[in-house]
């Protein structure tokens, strides 16, 4: 527990996604914080999603790093500093600058994220800062530079209630930005001619917002929107003045997509030619459109061909930048666009300004008073790992990001750490899959605990809030990187009083030498002392000294008429190919292979490192599983909660079976979020292909080829437990929190000569003094241990996967069980006193699929809306909505098990 702090609520913003919700934090007097949404953030207005409402159970020291480590081993910061200072000096002296690297977070607050761009920029004189942006936000990065001339966003999130059609295209909103999700369900209920349209290969729970749902072939994006430009033009819809008055190159895209028809969409899409045709007929017709795009884009090997064909059509229609209209990049992290604001991408420098333009490298060598700047383009995340691993890289710091699990080949990835000569890593917590290849292990500040400010989608930047003091030795990123920056001899240009000194810089060099010829100028919020920084309210950008608001049009949008960043101040049109090789060389699966689609589920964050320790995000989704189409389901042998080997040439993964009429025939979906850390093959990107977007540098992380087979289990188990278990030895495993313990997955693939040795192993007692139940004929075998009333473990082994109610096992860890209620736990059901109420659906209030269920089928409750007056179901972060819409359909569930 953090030492009770005053009981005083603080406004911050939250730790997760890129909506960039306000956040009400109240440290109560026994440790723990109580959490609400600002009901005056223009982000949320006062909503949360699960993760965001979860975010207090997510805060204890538990697990936490608090000390810098060298090998494992306790040190003080002092000789950490010195070291890590050391070690880059001495390599850049002997090797030169390229032969270090930073790779760095969107989960980084600017401030520290800035100061790590300097130093490696303009003191070390190298661009080896690269981030995990790379694998989210570089395909639309590139693409804004290539059609606007600067990496800008035009729209707001207002666009998508205004807008008369919302087209998402590989977003699954309804889980990944929950809130713009329910703003834009709020909308369309209040105003039911509005249309939405889902472009992904899956039906999410994101189509339960959608008119029309376009199941795409994997990458199939390109030519539907090449098509829809063509299809634009021949039914007159272009808007022939914006395109004369504002772009260039439009003849050139139009040729580049001229002969692609309704048929040859359909073809290349794996579309059905009706479903095309009313997608660009709504899109033809209606003036207010946004276009929100995400993963399913960006992180593709035609990456930035797909922006551009997406903002093509809005250029051709001049729907761009007035209220309800505009192409939307949504971001992923919290501060992914602070990021970039600040330049941390190898191929970008500081406030929107080119690394290739040597008088923007003037401005900021100049403004910094660096003794070089760096010169040209560094290494792109794929590329860094290569260097790594081939011996260019030498040295190595990583910061708030987890790649040995998040990067494509990640195998290779921990093979390049484990033979670099020089890792650190900055972390929040004890363990991670990446931590384990540190020589020094820094402990960084955590959310509630770091002051300064993030950037969300619609460019609006927030402050986070402390609230919570520095536990143990741990101390914020910009803190530790400009330590390090003064015993590297820059002490000069890295002596901060604190986070709004170093905002106060970034928002000055914004300004410099601007005068309105980059989008990037936030001068308006220069000067701020730390008092008014520490009061400043969310802010939209752009705000150049002196004015009120954004940029000519009066209003935070861009382009309504016109004013480009290329030099000519017009926007480009992008000729896209469509049959590009990469495109076929990419994704098409061996016949009998599947692609693999990878992506998130609602209540875990990327590599659950956080999310994790929160027994209600965990109760969701509990294991990592593949989701197949039963036809592929059946070819291959699978049945519902099997396991299956996921293979590709780099590498294998076990998880569980969900077979679901939701999954795109011929593809399989695998979560990306499971590590070392709590599962034994999880880590899907270990198979994850890393060929690359040729202008952007993004991985296609959502097609790979893969094989899937059955994992042959001799057996099955499913275990809670009061104790976190022992893990090692099981041919597979997964561990997840509960309220009470844990619960445990596991399955051998030899049979088990002593099943009672395996519950004397989780239970940690001996067998005389535990239940056991044992069906000679099925196999089965069940036991359960008390301490006093109370269990310390229930186990439960079958040749089949154990068809035990996971939810209510786990609650019997947090009940009372007198001795003659003992055998229940072991018939695995409840007695009347404690009902299964099934898979949780509702992670705020723990409602089942079995209440729901129950409800709907008692005639009490028709709607969504009942149900929460019943059940409460739904009525505080309305994550679960749409599955709950689902469960009174009957349209089948999401695997919640
Ligand atoms: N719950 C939760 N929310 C999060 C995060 C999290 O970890 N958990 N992470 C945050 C971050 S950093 C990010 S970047 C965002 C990501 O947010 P999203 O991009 O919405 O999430 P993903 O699940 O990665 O991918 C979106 C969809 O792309 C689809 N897709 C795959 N291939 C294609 C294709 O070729 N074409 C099309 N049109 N679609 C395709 C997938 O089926 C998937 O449903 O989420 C943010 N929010
Ligand atoms: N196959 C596949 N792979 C993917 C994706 C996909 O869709 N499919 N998505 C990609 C995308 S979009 C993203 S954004 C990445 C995300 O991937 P990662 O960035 O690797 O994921 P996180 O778990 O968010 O890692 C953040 C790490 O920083 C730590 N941390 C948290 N707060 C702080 C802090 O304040 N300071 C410091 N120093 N550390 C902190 C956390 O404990 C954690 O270890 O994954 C990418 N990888
Ligand atoms: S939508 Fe959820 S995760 Fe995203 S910022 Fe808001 S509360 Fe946090
Ligand atoms: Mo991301």
């Amino acid at each position: 527990m953090h030492p009770a702090p005053p009981q005083r609520t603080v406004r911050t913003t939250c730790a997760y996604c890129g909506v960039g919700c306000g956040v009400l934090a109240t440290p109560k007097p026994d440790g723990s914080v109580a959490i609400a949404g600002d009901p005056d953030h223009p982000a949320n207005f006062g909503r949360l999603c699960s993760k965001g409402s979860a975010l207090g159970e997510t805060l204890q020291l538990e697990g936490r790093r608090l000390h810098p480590t060298h090998h494992g081993v306790r040190t003080d910061w002092d000789t950490a500093l010195d070291l890590v200072a050391r070690r880059f000096s001495e390599t850049i002296a002997e090797h030169g600058p390229d032969a270090v690297a930073f790779y760095v977070s969107g989960q980084l607050l600017t401030e520290d994220y800035y100061v790590a761009n300097k130093l490696m920029k303009g003191f070390v004189g190298s661009a080896n800062i690269d981030t995990n942006s790379r694998l989210c936000m570089a395909s639309s990065v590139a693409g804004h530079r290539r059609a606007f001339g600067a990496d800008t966003v035009p729209g707001t999130y207002e666009d998508l209630e205004q807008a008369d059609l919302v087209v998402l295209v590989g977003s699954n909103l309804a889980w990944c930005h929950p809130v713009v999700y329910q703003r834009l369900a709020a909308a369309k209920a209040a105003r039911p001619a509005t249309k939405a349209v889902l472009i992904d290969p899956r039906r999410t729970m994101t189509a339960d917002i959608a008119d029309l749902h376009l199941p795409i072939e994997s990458d199939g994006d390109v030519a539907l929107f090449a098509g829809l430009l063509a299809f634009l033009k021949s039914s007159d819809a272009i808007d022939t003045d914006y395109v004369e008055a504002h772009t260039r190159g439009f003849g050139e895209a139009l040729d580049a997509a001229g002969s692609l028809d309704i048929a040859a969409v359909a073809a290349a899409t794996g579309l059905d030619a009706r479903e095309v045709r009313s997608f660009y007929e709504l899109f033809a017709r209606t003036e207010k459109v946004v276009t929100v795009y995400s993963q399913g884009v960006n992180q593709s090997v035609r990456g930035t061909d797909k922006v551009n064909a997406i903002v093509n059509c809005h250029l051709a229609t001049g729907r761009i930048g007035r209220p309800g209209m505009g192409p939307f990049s949504i971001t992923g992290q919290p501060n992914a666009m602070g990021g970039r604001e600040v330049g941390g991408m190898a191929n970008m420098l500081a406030a929107h300004m080119a690394i290739e333009d040597e008088t923007h490298r003037g401005i900021v060598q100049r403004f910094w008073n660096a003794p070089q700047i760096a010169d040209r383009p560094g290494l792109k995340a794929v590329e860094m790992f290569r260097a790594v691993a081939d011996g260019r890289i030498k040295t190595i710091w990583i910061m708030g990001t987890n790649p040995v699990v998040s990067m494509p080949e990640a195998d290779f990835v921990a093979g390049a750490l484990a033979a670099c000569p020089f890792v650190v890593v900055s972390d929040v917590v004890e363990r991670t899959d990446t931590l384990k290849y540190a020589a020094i292990s820094l402990p960084a500040a955590a959310w509630g605990e770091k002051d300064g400010t993030v950037t969300n989608s619609e460019r609006r930047i927030s402050r986070q809030r402390a609230f919570l003091p520095l536990p143990g030795e741990a101390r914020p990123d910009w803190w530790i990187v400009c330590e390090v920056a003064r015993r590297m001899g820059a002490a000069g240009a890295f002596s901060y009083s604190g986070p709004a000194a170093i905002f106060d810089e970034h928002a000055r060099l914004s300004a410099e030498a601007n005068g309105g010829s980059r989008d990037f100028d936030i001068g308006g919020l220069a000067g701020l002392d730390a008092d008014a920084y520490d009061a400043m309210a969310p802010t939209q950008w752009p705000r150049p000294a002196g004015a009120a608001t954004g940029p000519a049009n009066g209003d935070t949008r861009f382009f309504a008429s016109g004013g480009f960043y290329h030099a000519d101040g017009r926007a480009r049109f992008v000729p896209v190919e469509v049959d590009a090789p990469a495109e076929k060389a990419g994704a098409k699966a061996a016949p009998g292979g599947l692609i693999l689609n990878t992506g998130r589920v609602r209540d875990h964050w990327h590599t659950m490192t956080r999310t994790g320790l929160s027994p209600r995000l965990s109760a969701h989704i509990a294991e990592p599983y593949a989701e197949l189409h039963p036809a592929d389901a059946a070819r291959l042998g699978l049945g519902e909660a099997d396991l299956a080997v996921v293979v590709s040439p780099r590498g294998s993964a076990v998880v569980r079976v969900l077979v679901s009429g939701r999954q795109r025939p011929g593809s399989v979906f695998v979560p990306m979020h499971w590590s070392g850390q709590n599962a034994s093959g999880g880590r899907i990107d270990a198979l994850v292909g890393s060929a690359t977007d040729p202008v952007s540098g993004q991985p296609g992380l959502k097609a790979t080829r893969v094989d899937v087979r059955r994992f042959e289990a001799a057996w099955y188990g499913f275990a809670v437990t009061a104790e976190r278990p022992e893990t090692a030895g099981f041919d597979y495993f997964a561990l997840a929190r509960t309220g009470g313990g844990y619960r445990l997955e596991i399955a051998g693939l030899a049979a088990l000569e002593d099943p009672a040795l395996l519950a004397e192993a989780l239970s940690g007692m001996p067998r005389s003094a535990i239940l056991a139940y044992h069906d000679r004929t099925s196999g089965a075998h069940r036991f359960a241990a008390f301490d006093g009333d109370r269990l310390v473990a229930a186990v439960y082994l079958s040749k089949e996967p154990v068809a035990v109610s996971r939810v209510w096992a786990a609650s019997a860890l947090e009940a009372a069980h007198a001795p003659r209620e003992r055998y229940l736990l072991l018939a695995g059901r409840g007695g009347a006193g404690r009902p299964d109420p099934g898979a949780i659906v509702c992670s705020c209030f723990s409602v089942g699929v079995n209440e729901i269920t129950a409800a709907v089928a008692s005639g009490r409750a028709a709607g969504v809306a009942e149900i929460g007056r019943l059940l409460k179901a739904g009525t505080n972060c309305g994550s679960c909505r749409s599955e709950i819409q689902g469960i009174i359909d009957g349209a089948g569930l999401e695997r919640t098990a």
